[in-house]
C-alpha cells in the first residue's frame, strides 16, 4: 500500500496547544537526505521547522553509515531545533526523540517499543527507527541541531545486513500504518518532551529511559575502533551516558560519541 503525503491535519493540535514544533512542515517528494536538506535552509527557517520527504535516496547514519527506506513507503524526517543550550545537550536530543518516538510508535501500533541505546527504537528485536542528531556551531554557540528520524513505516524485504535486523511495523505488525498518523504523533510528543528537556534536563527522563532501554541489565560489547570491551549495563546517568561495570566490579560510564553497543552475541 502506498499513500502519498501531500499534507498533514495538525491544526486542530496547533490550535489546542501552543506548540512549535511543526508550525512549519516542508514536504518533499523525493530528496537524497532530509537532514542535509535542513541543513541548508536552517539559518532561514524558524526553531521547529520540519522537512519530510515521501522518499529518501540517500539517507545518512552515524558515522558514514547509510539509512535505507523504501519509496514513498517510510518516514523520513528531519527537525530543526535551535534550543540556547551547548552542544552537548542539544547532541542528547537523540534521547529525546528516542522516547518521543518510542511513545508515539507504541500509541499507534498497541506495542512497547523499546530503545537501543542511544538511537534505535526497537520492536520484536527488530530495529524499526534510527535517530541521527547533527549539531552546527556558530560564534562558539550552537547553531542547530537536525533531529533526523527515519522509521520503516510500510516497508518489506529488507535485504543483505538488514534482514535480520531490520524491520517495519507492517512486517512486524502484519498491517498497513498510515504515515501521517505515526508522524502526528512523533510531533505531538516532541512538543510534549523537549521544551521539558530543554527547561530541565534529562534527570527527569531517567525513570523512563530506563524501563524502555533494553541494554540495561544486560551484558554488552562496547565496540570503540577496533578495540572491544565487554561489561554489565547498570544504569543510564543524568548525562545520557551508560554506566558499565565490568568483570573487577568497577564502573564507568560511556557517551554515545565513544562507543557503539551490542549484544554479546548479536545486535541485541
Ligand atoms: C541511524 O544510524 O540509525 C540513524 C538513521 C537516521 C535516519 C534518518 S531518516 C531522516 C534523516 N535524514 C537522514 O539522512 N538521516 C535521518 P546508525 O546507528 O549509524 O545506524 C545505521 C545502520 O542501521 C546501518 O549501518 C544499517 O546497519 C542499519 N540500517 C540502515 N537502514 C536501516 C533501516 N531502514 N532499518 C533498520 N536498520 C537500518
Amino acid at each position: 500500500m502506498i499513500n502519498y503525503i501531500r499534507s498533514l491535519n495538525l491544526e486542530e493540535f496547533h490550535r489546542l496547544k501552543s506548540s512549535s514544533i511543526g508550525n512549519r512542515i516542508i514536504i518533499l517528494d523525493e530528496v537524497g537526505s532530509t537532514n542535509d536538506y535542513a541543513k541548508k535552509i536552517a539559518y532561514s527557517e524558524a526553531e521547529g521547522t520540519i522537512v519530510l520527504s515521501n522518499t529518501q535516496t540517500k539517507g545518512k547514519g552515524r558515522l558514514g553509515r547509510s539509512w535505507e527506506a523504501g519509496i514513498n513507503t517510510d518516514i523520513a524526517m528531519s527537525i530543526i531545533l535551535k534550543p540556547d543550550t551547548d552542544i552537548l545537550t542539544a547532541q542528547r536530543l537523540t534521547l529525546i526523540g528516542g522516547l518521543a518516538v518510542s511513545k508515539a510508535i507504541k500509541e499507534a501500533s498497541g506495542e512497547p517499543a523499546y530503545i537501543k541505546w542511544p538511537n534505535d527504537i526497537v520492536l520484536n528485536n527488530k530495529k524499526i527507527c534510527g535517530i541521527l542528531a547533527e549539531t552546527s556551531i556558530q560564534a562558539n554557540k550552537l547553531g542547530y541541531c537536525i533531529l533526523g528520524i527515519g522509521i520503516n513505516v510500510n516497508s518489506n524485504n529488507f535485504k543483505g545486513e538488514l534482514e535480520k535486523k531490520a524491520g517495519s511495523l507492517f512486517s512486524e505488525m502484519r498491517r498497513h500504518f498510515s504515515r501521517e498518523e505515526i508522524i502526528i504523533k512523533v510531533i505531538e510528543e516532541m512538543n510534549t518532551y523537549y521544551p521539558k528537556y530543554i527547561k530541565d534536563g534529562f534527570s527527569p527522563f531517567i525513570e523512563e529511559y530506563e524501563s524502555l532501554c533494553l541494554n540495561i541489565g544486560k551484558e554488552v560489547r562496547l565496540v570503540d575502533g577496533n578495540t572491544e570491551r565487554t561489561g554489565f549495563c547498570e544504569a543510564v546517568t543524568n548525562t545520557g551516558e551508560l554506566v558499565i561495570k565490568d568483570k573487577s566490579g568497577e564502573r564507568y560510564s560511556v557517551s554515545a560519541g565513544e562507543v557503539s553497543v551490542r549484544g554479546l552475541y548479536g545486535y541485541l
